[in-house]
């Protein structure tokens, strides 16, 4: 039986037609941020989801790959689908390589369910503590994940409220995996890019050099607005400019959770040298660095 599923009410659905982007991406681009939704009749979404999104699936994930230039996708695993990772896993079989996929899983989780994901394309697990998309668990489940994830040399995905950085410090730092800390950590841009809270962050990335940052989502974080999301500009070149070799760019397409208006992915291409000036950080982020960390590792 098919399981039909009507997305939330102020749902909104990503941008089909988006405008083509004016910078050109360097060759090799990676997409290192992005998710499918089902489709929800072939890829039913988990009961204990906190949100039913719309459709997205691989066609409409690869068409805007191709239209923006990207080479290459990382499908981070969406909360709507739970540990049930076989959307994500159907994108990287259909990829021929061009995808890597960064999975859910819980601690009873096999070393045999590990090998095949690997096999498949898998190199991370993603832990997210943000509560109104999970109900986060202590940090000893978590530890039970990295102690059979390790050894495949996948990383940890991490994300978190600024505010809740304190709480998981102990953990994160813990690590010896990398950590890849989603959407710059999600700072209040109405704070100082100098301020106490942007500094907690710094300071883990300054301190632990396993730790990796998604100078990502502008859009999300940005309290400004479209369409230039200038106040996420300094937390992005902060960290740009002073961990070049460990940053990663990405669309974060479809765009889940976004209240008030769907941003164009021509225009999320088009952000990039405001945040990585250079020709030469640019290859860092969007290709030197993806690809160290999710093709050329193992
Ligand atoms: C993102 C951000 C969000 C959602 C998810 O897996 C998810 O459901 O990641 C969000 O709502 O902030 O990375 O797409």
């Amino acid at each position: 039986m098919t399981t039909t599923f009507t997305m939330d009410h102020d749902w909104l659905v990503f941008d089909p037609s988006p405008s083509p982007p004016t910078f050109r991406l360097p060759p090799g681009s990676v997409d290192a941020h992005c998710h499918v939704f089902g489709p929800g009749a072939i890829f039913p979404f988990a009961p204990e989801r906190k949100y039913t999104p719309c459709d997205a699936g691989k066609d409409e994930l690869f068409h805007l790959r191709d239209f923006l230039g990207v080479e290459k996708n990382v499908v981070v695993q969406a909360t709507c689908h739970g540990s049930d990772n076989a959307a994500m896993l159907d994108v990287l079989d259909s990829a021929a390589g061009r995808a890597r996929g960064v999975a859910t899983v819980e601690p009873d989780v096999s070393r045999r369910e590990l090998e095949e994901m690997h096999e498949r394309g898998v190199r991370g697990v993603r832990f997210n503590y943000v509560r109104r998309l999970v109900d986060p668990e202590p940090d000893a489940y978590y530890h039970r994940i990295v102690e059979k994830i390790a050894p495949l040399g996948w990383h940890v995905v991490v994300y978190f409220e600024a505010a809740d950085l304190a709480e998981r410090w102990d953990l994160f730092t813990s690590l010896d995996t990398p950590v890849v800390v989603d959407h710059l950590g999600r700072p209040d841009v109405t704070k100082s890019v100098d301020g106490p809270e942007f500094a907690q962050f710094l300071r883990l990335m300054r301190e632990r050099e396993n730790v990796w940052c998604k100078v990502t989502c502008p859009e999300r974080l940005s309290v400004s607005g479209p369409p230039d999301f200038t106040d996420t500009v300094p937390f992005a070149r902060r960290v740009v400019d002073e961990f070049p070799d460990r940053v990663l760019w990405g669309t974060d397409w479809p765009h889940p959770n976004l209240k008030g208006f769907m941003p164009d992915d021509g225009k999320i291409v088009d952000f990039i040298p405001r945040i990585a000036p250079s020709e030469e950080l640019q290859a860092k982020l969007l290709v030197d660095n993806p690809a160290r960390l999710y093709w050329e590792q193992n």
